[in-house]
């Protein structure tokens, strides 16, 4: 009679869960014993930086992945990483040891008491199993929930529930597929073409679920047929379209008044693939203006319900792109991509500008950026020309230390394309012991390090939020290059923009950390 483990382990091969980021513990282990040769243990040092791994593995694969944390603990380590997994929808299946079922109660060392209640609200579901036999169930439903709401879920098992033998009738859950289509009524279709061919000035907004759904191309050849102005929803954790295109007009500003003055002269905005939408800085206003209609188009029941304004149709954006491109007549004007500007130059350390036009000239056209730094959100648009799907990802809660891990974690997941990260001195902290994982795998990442010295966008902020005198935001005295050195990544540091280049030129055939010094900047 096969065991609890047995089942579970063949039914993560079968779905192709079978990369394990995790950080065990003693009610880990006797999960992960006896795992099947397909398996391939992604061990990270810190929790958060588990988690963040298995986010970007999960973005670039378009996959559930698994995830083993070390009961309470481990799991309270994750849930700052789990906040930007949540927000990029990214299918992460959360597992954690338990005490022997006897020993909960009395909560003994190691205790998860109450462990589903712990994720909650940030996983969409949380379970631990009544009894042994329902295991291999309560693993596939973490596993379909994760797929079908497209947000990370969390199953606790104790740990003397793997060596339990289960008859034969346990097995059935193996065989299961579970899928989602959300193709739109052809009436409702046809009323939402009908109502974008009437519009006078429509303009569209993309969100990061066109690039994750692989919708990058089809949203490109609907912005082209229609001669869209295209704008990328606010605070993007992914980029949905060509940022130098023609039609590109930016990111929405994170503020309602902004958007709304963005959208000034138009009479429909038709969102795709986002929520309406994440801001950031709170500048109160009206929400569109006046004579400007909204429609949201979103596959994410919760986005369509919580937006404040607009209407919404939940269904499959790429349905509805088909629907307009066979809908409606071509529009379509030819014009060139939009240059990029000379960078700016930097006095006594290099301008963010000169970095990314150093990397823009010197990397491959399918080059996957992973960023994470807050003052130069400006100098990078600016000087970026990211023309393929799956080209940006950026923490999509905000909260810091996703960047050298999901790197780590994009590299895992799909060597075939080159991946660097692009992350501030503060930033590079909170995920800091990734570089041991990229160490140890070989992962092929360039970690570029902007060393400002600072918070910047914390100054920022001070300014507009009138707080110039808060403590807490600056941080001299770091030194990549030593604490990569130390975790097995070579390093150097740069001051010189031709020493950048030629160094991003050559070939690195395992991780490598260039530290540059540059000069504060602001977000805009
Ligand atoms: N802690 C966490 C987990 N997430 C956060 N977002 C913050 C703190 C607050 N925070 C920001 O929102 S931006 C920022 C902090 C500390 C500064 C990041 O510094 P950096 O980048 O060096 O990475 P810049 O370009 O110097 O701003
Ligand atoms: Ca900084």
């Amino acid at each position: 009679m096969p065991t609890v483990r047995r089942i579970v382990h063949e039914f993560l091969e079968r779905r192709g869960l079978t990369t394990i980021f995790g950080n065990p513990g003693s009610n880990e282990l006797p999960f992960l014993t006896e795992l099947p040769e397909s398996f391939r243990y992604v061990l990270g040092l810190h929790e958060g930086v588990v988690v963040g791994m298995a986010d970007g593995f999960s973005q670039v694969t378009g996959k559930p992945v698994l995830v083993n944390l070390h009961s309470a603990s481990g799991s309270g380590n994750a849930m700052g990483a789990l906040t930007n997994a949540v927000y990029s929808r990214s299918p992460l299946v959360l597992t954690a040891g338990q005490q022997v079922r006897s020993a909960v109660g009395m909560e003994a060392m190691l205790a998860n008491v109450d462990a589903a209640q712990l994720m909650k609200p940030l996983v969409g579901w949380a379970g631990e199993p009544t009894c042994a036999g329902d295991v291999p169930r309560s693993l596939a439903q973490a596993v379909f929930e994760a797929e079908l709401r497209r947000r990370p879920t969390y199953l606790s098992v104790p740990y003397d529930d793997w060596d339990v033998e289960l008859d034969s009738s346990a097995a059935v859950t193996l065989g299961r597929d579970v899928r989602r289509g959300l193709v739109p009524a052809e009436a409702v279709s046809a009323e939402l073409v009908d109502r974008v061919g009437e519009a006078r000035n429509p303009v569209l907004v993309l969100g990061g679920d066109i690039d994750a759904d692989g919708l990058f191309d089809r949203a490109v050849a609907l912005a082209e047929h229609l001669n869209l102005p295209t704008w990328v929803a606010p605070s993007p954790h992914r980029l949905p379209f060509p940022n130098r295109h023609p039609l590109a007009r930016g990111v929405l500003p994170a503020a309602i008044a902004g958007v709304a003055r963005a959208f000034e002269g138009h009479d429909l905005v038709l969102v795709l693939g986002a929520p309406v939408f994440r801001y950031h800085q709170h500048v109160p206003g009206e929400y569109l203006p006046a004579g400007c209609s909204l429609v949201q188009v979103t596959d994410d029941a919760g986005a369509a319900a919580r937006a404040p304004f607009g209407e919404a149709l939940v269904a499959d954006p790429g349905a509805v792109i088909e629907a307009l491109l066979a809908g409606l007549p071509s529009r379509r004007v030819e014009r060139p991509f939009t240059p990029n500007p000379e960078p700016a130059v930097g006095e006594g350390a290099l301008h963010p500008e000169q970095v990314f036009a150093a990397l823009r000239d010197t990397g491959a056209d399918d080059t996957r950026y992973v960023v994470e730094s807050t003052s130069t959100n400006g100098s990078w648009w600016r000087q970026m020309d990211l023309r393929r799907p799956g080209s940006y990802l950026f923490p999509a809660s905000g909260g810091l230390g996703f960047g050298l891990p999901a790197a780590v974690g994009a590299g895992l997941g799909r060597p075939d394309r080159p991946v660097v990260a692009v992350v501030g001195d503060g930033s590079a902290n909170y995920g800091v012991t990734a570089l041991w994982t990229a160490a140890q795998h070989r992962v092929p990442v360039t970690f570029v390090i902007l060393r400002n010295g600072t918070y910047g966008a914390l100054r920022w902020f001070a300014g507009l939020l009138g707080t110039p005198d808060a403590p807490g935001v600056d941080i001299p005295g770091l030194d990549f290059t030593s604490i990569a050195e130390g975790y097995g990544v070579p390093a150097v540091t740069v001051t010189d923009v031709e020493d950048l280049r030629s160094r991003l030129k050559a070939p690195a055939d395992g991780p490598r950390l260039i530290q540059v010094d540059t000069q504060p900047t602001t977000p805009d």
